[in-house]
Formats: C-alpha cells, sequence, structure tokens
C-alpha cells in the first residue's frame, strides 16, 4: 500500500506570524522533565530555542529534542488537515466532513456490536496535552465501551497499582526527594537518557551529580551499565525481571538486622509483622543464583539504604514493564516505609501540585484491581482500562463484545506493544478506524480517518500531570506560541467536537453530560486551568486571604513559578478508606507465589553459548522519543540507533563482531540489525531501543522510512503479562541471536 495525498480544495493556510522579533516563553512538552524555553521566532519562523535561564526549575537546562520542537512544526509530513482513505488512497477533506465521518462510522459499529464493539487507544503524548488531558476523558465516556486501552499497560501501570493499593489512589506514586537525599537507590531507570520518569527533574544529571558532591551515593541495579550507572557510585548487573526477588532479600536482611526504622509515615501503615513473616524465607543466599548477586553484596545494599542518614529507592520502566512489576513497585515502597523514608525529606515524598489530579474523582480513581475481566483472555480492568497486551485478542476472536472499530489518539501501538506485528494485522481487519494524530504512522496508516491536531507550538500547555510528580512544587502556564493555522484543530476542540457527536441517550444523565461538554467547550482549556488553580491548593480559598494563584498570575510569571521544595503530605493525603497506609496489600500479596514459582527457573543458567537463548531488554535514546520524532533530521543523523547490544562473550560465542549483522528471533518474529559489541551488557543479556521499525510501506515519514531500524516489539510476547495487572512484560523475552550470513 501506498500513501498518495489528493490535496483538497481549499489550499493549506499559512501559520499565522507572531510579530517579527518576539522571544516566547513555553515550557517544552516533549518528555517529562518540562524545561522552560525561550523560542525567538520572526514572524511565523522560528529563528532560536534555547533553555529558559529563569525558569526556576529547569534552570536554562535543555536537550536536542526541544530544538526539534521546530522541525516538527514545520514538517512538510505532518499532517495538517483531515485524512480520509479510500484503499490505499488518502485524500484531504474538510472538518465538519471528517468529525462527521468519525461519529457515522463509530456509531455504525455501536449498533452492529454494541458499545465494546468500539475500543479506545490514548498514546504516550496525550498526557503532554494540555487539550487531551482534559477533554479525552469525556471522549471516552460518552463512548460507553469497557474496551479502554492505553500506553499505561505498557508502561507505568505496576506503579499505580502499588500506589493504589498501599495509598489509597493509582496517582499516590510517592517521587524520590532527589535534591535533599544522600542516598538514591535506583531500579530500572536511566534518567541520563530519559530525563527521568516519575520524578520528574529537569537537569536530573546536575541534580544527580549534587547527591554525589553532598557526600551522597548513588547505586544503580540495571541489567546494563548505563550512561546513568557509568556515573553512580555503585552499580549492580541484576537478571531481567528478578528485581522482586533481590527487593525481597533486602527486606529480610533489613529485618533480620533490626535496620528498620520508625517514622511517621511508619506508624500510619499496617502490616508490619506480616511483611516480616512474608519475607522471612527470602535470604540473599536464596535470591543470590535467581538475581545474579552475591549474598554479600545484597547485604550491603541493604545496610547501606537502611543506614544512610537519608535515601531513597526508586524503580522506573526496568521495574515496571516486566512479568513481576506489581511485586516490585509495591515492594519498592515497602522497603522505603519500613526504613523511614516515606514523606521524609531526603526520602520518597508525595507531591502539593497547583492542579491536584488527586482530588478529583474520575475514571482514574479506582483503586480496586479487575472490577472487569478482558473478554478473551480474562485479563484484569485497572483505572477503567484494559491491558493493550490483549488488544489483538479482542479484535481477532468473534463473539459478542468483538472490537469492530478503534479509535486512536497520540499512539503508535504498532510499534509500541507487545507483537505489534500481530496488532498490525489485527488493525488491518477492523471495520472502521479512526486516528487523532498528525504524522502518518505504523499504526495511524491503518485508519480510515485521520484527525490531525496542530503542532505543539500552536496549542497552550499547562502540565497537569507532570507538575503532579515532580521533585519540587511548580506551576507553569504556556500559552500559544504560534496562532492555530487557519482551519486547524487543537486535541481538544477535536476531541470536543467528537463528544458531541457521540453523545446519546436521553434523560437527566445525558441532559447533563450534554451540558458539561457545552459549558467545557465555552471554558477552553486555558478556562478550565484557571478554575483548577483557583480551587487548589495555592488558589485563593485555600491561601485564605484571597490572594491565591491564577491563571493570570502565571501568564505573568513566564518563566513559571516555584512553590517550594516537597513538604510532609501525611495523613491528610492517604485516600485508603480507614485512612492507613496497607504495607502488605492483599491483591498484591496475592501474586507472591506466582514469583516464588519461578524462581528455580530464573536460577537455571541458559546463556553464553551458541545455541543458549539471551534475554532481550530496552533501551532509551536522548534523541529520540518513543516511536516519533525520527522525522528530524537532526535527531536521527548521525550515529545509528537502533543497534543490538551484545556483551563480548556473547558476541564471540555467537561468530559476531563489532557492526555484524544479527538475526534476532523470538516465539513471536525475527528481525535483522546491526550488533554493537558492548562491555556494558549484563552477559546473557541483549538490548534494543523500542520505537523503530519505520520501513513498513504505506508510511508518511520520509526521514522517519531512511533511518527504519527495526521493531523490538516484532520479538516481545504479548502473551508474556505481569498476570497481577496485564502489564505487558517486555524485559526478559527470550530471544535466539545468530549470526546473518550473506
Ligand atoms: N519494548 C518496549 N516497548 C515499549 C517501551 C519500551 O521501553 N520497550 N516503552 C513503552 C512506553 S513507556 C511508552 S510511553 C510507549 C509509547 O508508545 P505510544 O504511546 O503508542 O506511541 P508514541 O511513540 O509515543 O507515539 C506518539 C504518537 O502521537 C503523535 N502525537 C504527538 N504529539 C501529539 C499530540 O499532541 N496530539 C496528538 N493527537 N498526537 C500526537 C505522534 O505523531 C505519534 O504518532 O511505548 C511503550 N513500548
Ligand atoms: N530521550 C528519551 N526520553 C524519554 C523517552 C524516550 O523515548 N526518549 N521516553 C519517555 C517515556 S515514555 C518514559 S516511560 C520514560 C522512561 O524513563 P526510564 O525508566 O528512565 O527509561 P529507560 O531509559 O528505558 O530506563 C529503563 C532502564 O531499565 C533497565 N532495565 C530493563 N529491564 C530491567 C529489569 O528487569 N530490571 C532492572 N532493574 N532494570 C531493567 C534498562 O536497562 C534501562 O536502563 O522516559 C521518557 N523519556
Ligand atoms: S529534557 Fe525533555 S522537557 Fe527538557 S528539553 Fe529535553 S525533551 Fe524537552
Ligand atoms: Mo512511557
Amino acid at each position: 500500500m501506498t500513501a498518495t495525498v489528493t490535496p483538497a480544495t481549499e489550499p493549506r493556510a499559512p501559520a499565522a506570524p507572531a510579530p517579527a522579533g518576539t522571544r516566547h516563553h513555553h515550557a517544552c512538552p516533549l518528555c517529562e522533565a518540562m524545561c522552560g524555553l525561550v523560542i525567538e521566532a520572526d514572524g511565523p519562523r522560528v529563528t532560536s530555542i534555547r533553555g529558559d535561564p529563569d525558569d526556576p526549575f529547569s534552570r536554562g537546562h535543555i536537550c536536542p529534542k526541544a530544538v526539534a520542537l521546530t522541525d516538527l512544526h514545520t514538517d512538510p509530513d505532518r499532517i495538517r488537515r483531515p485524512m480520509k482513505r479510500q484503499g490505499a488512497t488518502w485524500m484531504e477533506i474538510g472538518w465538519d466532513e471528517a468529525l462527521d465521518l468519525a461519529a457515522s462510522g463509530l456509531r455504525a459499529a455501536q449498533r452492529a456490536g454494541g458499545s465494546d464493539a468500539v475500543a479506545t487507544f490514548a498514546g504516550n503524548p496525550t498526557v503532554h496535552s494540555l487539550g487531551a488531558m482534559l477533554y479525552y476523558p469525556d471522549f471516552v465516556r460518552s463512548l460507553r465501551t469497557k474496551n479502554r486501552y492505553s500506553a499505561t499497560s505498557v508502561d507505568q501501570l505496576p506503579h499505580h497499582v502499588a500506589a493504589a493499593t498501599m495509598f489509597g489512589h493509582p496517582l499516590l506514586i510517592p517521587i524520590p526527594d532527589i535534591d535533599r537525599t544522600r542516598h538514591l537507590l535506583m531500579f530500572g531507570a536511566n534518567p541520563h537518557a530519559s530525563n527521568g520518569s516519575l520524578m520528574t527533574a529537569p537537569d536530573v544529571v546536575k541534580r544527580l551529580k549534587a547527591i554525589q558532591q553532598r557526600g551522597g551515593k548513588v547505586v544503580v541495579v540495571d541489567p546494563r551499565r548505563t550512561e546513568t550507572a557509568q556515573h553512580a557510585d555503585t552499580h549492580h548487573f541484576i537478571a531481567p525481571g528478578a528485581d522482586a526477588f533481590l527487593l525481597l532479600a533486602l527486606l529480610n536482611v533489613v529485618f533480620a538486622e533490626s535496620l528498620a526504622r520508625d517514622s511517621r509515615a511508619g506508624a500510619l501503615a499496617d502490616g508490619g509483622e506480616q511483611l516480616r513473616a512474608l519475607v522471612a524465607p527470602w535470604t540473599p543466599e536464596r535470591v543470590s543464583p535467581a538475581t545474579g548477586i552475591a549474598p554479600g553484596t545484597i547485604r550491603a545494599i541493604a545496610r547501606d539504604f537502611a543506614r544512610a542518614e537519608t535515601a531513597a529507592c526508586y524503580g522506573r520502566v526496568g521495574v515496571s514493564m516486566q512479568e513481576f512489576g506489581g511485586l516490585a513497585c509495591w515492594l519498592i515502597t515497602a522497603l522505603n516505609l519500613v526504613t523511614g523514608r516515606v514523606d521524609e525529606p531526603g526520602g520518597v515524598m508525595f507531591t502539593k501540585p497547583a492542579i491536584d489530579p488527586v482530588a478529583g474523582r474520575g475514571m482514574y480513581s479506582s483503586a480496586k484491581i479487575g472490577r472487569w475481566k478482558s473478554r478473551v483472555r480474562g485479563l484484569p480492568e485497572f483505572m477503567g482500562e484494559l491491558p493493550v497486551a490483549t488488544l489483538a485478542d479482542e479484535i481477532e476472536t468473534p463473539g459478542p463484545g468483538q472490537v469492530r472499530a478503534l479509535v486512536t489518539h497520540a499512539g503508535n501501538p504498532v510499534l509500541s506493544t507487545p507483537n505489534g506485528a500481530r496488532l498490525e494485522r489485527a488493525l488491518a481487519k477492523l471495520d472502521f478506524m479512526v486516528s487523532i494524530d498528525f504524522y502518518l504512522n505504523e499504526t495511524t496508516r491503518h485508519a480510515h480517518l485521520i484527525l490531525p491536531p496542530v503542532s505543539q507550538l500552536e496549542r497552550d500547555h499547562y502540565d497537569i500531570t507532570f507538575h503532579a510528580l515532580a521533585v519540587r512544587n511548580t506551576a507553569r502556564y504556556s500559552p500559544p506560541l504560534f496562532a492555530p493555522a487557519k482551519g486547524a484543530m487543537p486535541d481538544w476542540r477535536i476531541l470536543s467536537a467528537l463528544t458531541e457527536r457521540m453523545q446519546a441517550g436521553g434523560g437527566w444523565a445525558g441532559f447533563k453530560a450534554r451540558w458539561r461538554t457545552r459549558i467545557m467547550r465555552r471554558l477552553s482549556p486555558r478556562g478550565l486551568v484557571d478554575r483548577a488553580l483557583k480551587a487548589g491548593p495555592y488558589g485563593a480559598k485555600a491561601s485564605g486571604n484571597g490572594d491565591g494563584l491564577t491563571l493570570v498570575k502565571l501568564e505573568r510569571a513566564k518563566s513559571g513559578v516555584d512553590l517550594g521544595a516537597l513538604v510532609p503530605m501525611l495523613p491528610a493525603r492517604l485516600k485508603t478508606a480507614n485512612g492507613r497506609i496497607a504495607l502488605v496489600p492483599e491483591a498484591v500479596v496475592a501474586d507472591l507465589p506466582r514469583l516464588e514459582a519461578r524462581l528455580a527457573a530464573f536460577a537455571a543458567p541458559r546463556n553464553g553459548t551458541m545455541s543458549g537463548t539471551l534475554s532481550l531488554i530496552g533501551r532509551r535514546e536522548l534523541r529520540s522519543n518513543n516511536s516519533w520524532m525520527h522525522n528530524s533530521e537532526r535527531l536521527v543523523r548521525g550515529r545509528r540507533m537502533c543497534t543490538l547490544y551484545m556483551h563480548p562473550s556473547d558476541a564471540s560465542a555467537r561468530g559476531l563482531a563489532d557492526g555484524a549483522r544479527a538475526r534476532v528471533s523470538s516465539r513471536v518474529g525475527e528481525v535483522e540489525c546491526e550488533v554493537e559489541v558492548s562491555e556494558t551488557m549484563m552477559p546473557g543479556v541483549v538490548c534494543l531501543p523500542h520505537g523503530w521499525g519505520h520501513h513498513r510501506p504505506g508510511t508518511g515519514q520520509s526521514v522517519a522510512r531512511a533511518h527504519a531500524g527495526v521493531s523490538i516489539n516484532d520479538l516481545t510476547d504479548e502473551q508474556r503479562v505481569d498476570a497481577l495487572c496485564g502489564t505487558a512484560g517486555f524485559s526478559g523475552t527470550e530471544v535466539r541471536v545468530s549470526a546473518v550470513t550473506a
């Protein structure tokens, strides 16, 4: 299939020019770091993008991706008008026609198969779009479907599970107070590449260095000696997916050697004795073969952590995108709790954001796992969503409730979810698909309709999510840099227009929903932000003197405002029914036998020989952003990013030298790529980045296609999930690697 674009009769309108030589302040919306930018523009042209030295939080930091915002804005491949596909041909159509077609296509699917016949998938940039954050939930509600999916179940879901079951709300994730800690124990995170995650900390490299400069320690546990690990005081290789074993042993040592500490948060927690009993069998000796870490080292990690004056244990995707992610995330918080690190400066703390997502009672606030199950595989719902690892099953398996139509928003599940190739085949069988996205990518090419939002520079921004996950309390509002091009729609307008069209049902509930949509449309994101700020913890009401934070004030403070270091928030912030912390949450602990049953398999040696399998993990690169931003020449040129890292012993056992081509195969598929022999890999483990594989036909990103790479998710297995919550078990996928012979 090739993509031919037939222009609509209406010419493409140019971006409304900003006055010549203007300076704008804007928060970068690309990753979680929220760096402040100073962008200079000459008319419609961006002339420079620099870090904003006056941003009290990011202090002038910037990374190469921010500069590519201008490439994104001017990219001729970026879709600017709605597109309709007929066979392999795309044509531009007007907005009214496009929105009506979207609604009628979805309604037809609902009529034929009921409301669950329509599925939704929200990708990562949804969280980075103010408009989508505010208007996407109502759109999904208007569809009344149980088939809701998102990138959450290939990412941070287990962290939400731990937060929900221990503190009563999925968003009550404690954040490492890295600016004050003297000991940071990091599992499965590489902030040198990712710029920090579930820990918004712009200029995170400098903040990590500062820990060492004040005499503290950074300890990294990772199957790869990453950039972060190379700068740490200590790095320990761990077998992929074995973190829960190690954490059980760390807790075992803490109890066995009386290293636990009393604390305010600890006094609020129930289950201390139960936890002590649970971890008692998990001695360092018992977990050592499975983790690959010597018993003495495990004891030293536990002692150093527990004895440090202040300490924070933190884990990120390495512990959440694996088969035992729920257990690992729980155990990390449990370790923090019993050593007195929760809600203490220098430990892990809760934020007090100016707009508080925890205060609302939305569809994301439920603390229960599995209120319903997926139809085909019986995987559990969480936060109103089902695991995306089963989306292809739901599309392909006939019967009542079969998915026949799909809406994607800012996502690329063909490249981002396990066994993407199978999902890709499934997408081609849908009756109807609509994508809200400005690129024709590996996923959206299967849509019948693409509704493109404006570029990142044509919309306003307030980071609702990441201010709530930041290492300081800050607030920052960015007005649009450019007025939207004529006839262009931001995410929120598209979503609001679709919601209006899909809202059905009469009666009081229907009336209320329609009324809400109208009010929301009238307020716009800007108005909603103003309201939320006024109602928030720094608003006039909360501050009591009528002098609270408002949007107007934030607009005046162009570089954002600092609301101070994190402060103790317990017990007031707890959302559990009994107002206590569950140190041993029943739903999570019930998963321990599944882990125990795998101990022997983890301990069995399986690598190092020609025939042996290897364990596959992922990585992030500073100049890449998941599956997109690959159409920016300046980001993809230079050193090739999509290579397979491999330890010298594993490479030589297979006759592979640096730069050789290798065939990598798994239960589900096979790819061919270049090998980079690297001492930084744990023997037996190989590593590929995700988000590549742009060779597929029918896409519309010319630069990305020239730097195609291969997709790691053509190897990862949709059957391999964390059974507790259905999150994809990417880390540790078993693969075979062999030399490609001409
Ligand atoms: N094997 C493996 N797989 C992984 C990962 C891994 O580490 N290993 N990481 C996982 C993680 S953490 C994540 S978050 C996912 C990410 O995967 P996804 O969320 O599925 O996709 P992205 O690559 O972020 O694609 C973003 C899409 O959104 C579009 N877009 C960008 N900005 C906007 C906007 O403002 N509005 C709209 N409507 N569209 C926009 C882009 O054009 C692009 O098509 O991948 C996951 N997959
Ligand atoms: N430049 C850039 N920045 C990004 C992104 C991007 O694509 N590019 N993506 C953004 C997104 S969506 C997210 S979610 C964040 C993620 O932020 P991070 O979690 O910091 O991301 P990674 O760099 O993938 O780091 C994960 C680490 O886990 C290790 N790991 C893999 N498996 C295991 C395991 O089983 N156990 C342990 N202990 N470690 C393991 C990997 O080797 C890797 O070093 O980054 C965000 N920032
Ligand atoms: S670190 Fe993240 S927020 Fe900062 S400039 Fe880079 S992409 Fe933007
Ligand atoms: Mo992510």
